[in-house]
């Protein structure tokens, strides 16, 4: 048996946080498909009695340690490996800020935004969809002025800041309807530079159930 177990599903950007953690730093892991789409698997009472009350992936299993929130699950993977982690308390401070606004306004509306125009049926309202772009532009805006002056969120070295917003980054532009690397060019520099990182791989090849299955 693997040393750590991570719950998850290949379209998840949320859940591909902890899985390119896991494979950055080289962890003995294994996936455990949960099926969100066609099973609504999060949603089941056994998966919020048994797994993670909260009903979400990504969820972390090593020994008797059960986590859940990839922001938690990178920093407990970075303390245990000494990778990536900040080095210092001024470093661990900046990565939580830099963390909470990715779960919230980067990654946190480009999961939503993608979900609705990719798989919710019906699909999103254009009055939702559009309000959701409008904030995804902005804070991507934020996100590429930060990185047009230093290759990494905190400096000069990747840390779990980085890994946090590569969320849904890598997912294909067609499933936006827009290329996040092209209309933001300092995070289209950083993702080639996360890229080349040993270890990296693309989240449809990283976690199980894509392609996804019809109904
Ligand atoms: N802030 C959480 C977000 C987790 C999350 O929203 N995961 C989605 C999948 S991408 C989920 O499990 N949603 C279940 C549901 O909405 O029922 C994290 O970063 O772990």
């Amino acid at each position: 048996m693997a040393e750590y177990q991570l719950y998850c599903f290949a379209q998840s950007g949320n859940a591909y946080r902890a899985a390119l953690m896991l494979n950055l730093i080289g962890a003995d892991w294994k996936p455990t498909f949960v099926d969100f789409f066609l099973g609504g698997e999060t949603r089941t009472p056994e998966y919020r009695a048994n797994v993670n009350e909260m009903g979400e992936v990504p969820v972390l299993v090593h020994g008797d340690t059960k986590l859940s929130q990839s922001g938690v699950i990178l920093d407990y993977l970075a303390r245990g490996s000494g990778k990536f982690a900040p080095q210092c308390e001024d470093e661990r401070l900046e990565a939580l800020r830099w963390i909470i606004f990715d779960n919230q306004k980067v990654n946190g509306f480009l999961g939503p935004f993608r979900f609705l125009k990719n798989f919710a049926k019906p699909a999103g309202d254009p009055a939702v969809t559009g309000f959701l772009k409008g904030r995804i532009d902005g804070n991507l805006a934020i996100v590429n002025k930060r990185l047009a002056t230093r290759p990494y969120m905190l400096g000069d070295r990747p840390t779990i800041a980085d890994i946090s917003l590569a969320g849904y980054l890598y997912y294909p532009a067609e499933e936006f309807g827009f290329d996040i690397a092209k209309d933001h060019p300092a995070i289209g520099a950083w993702m080639e530079r996360i890229k080349a990182l040993p270890g990296w791989k693309h989240p449809y090849e990283l976690m199980p159930g894509y392609p996804l299955k019809k109904a």
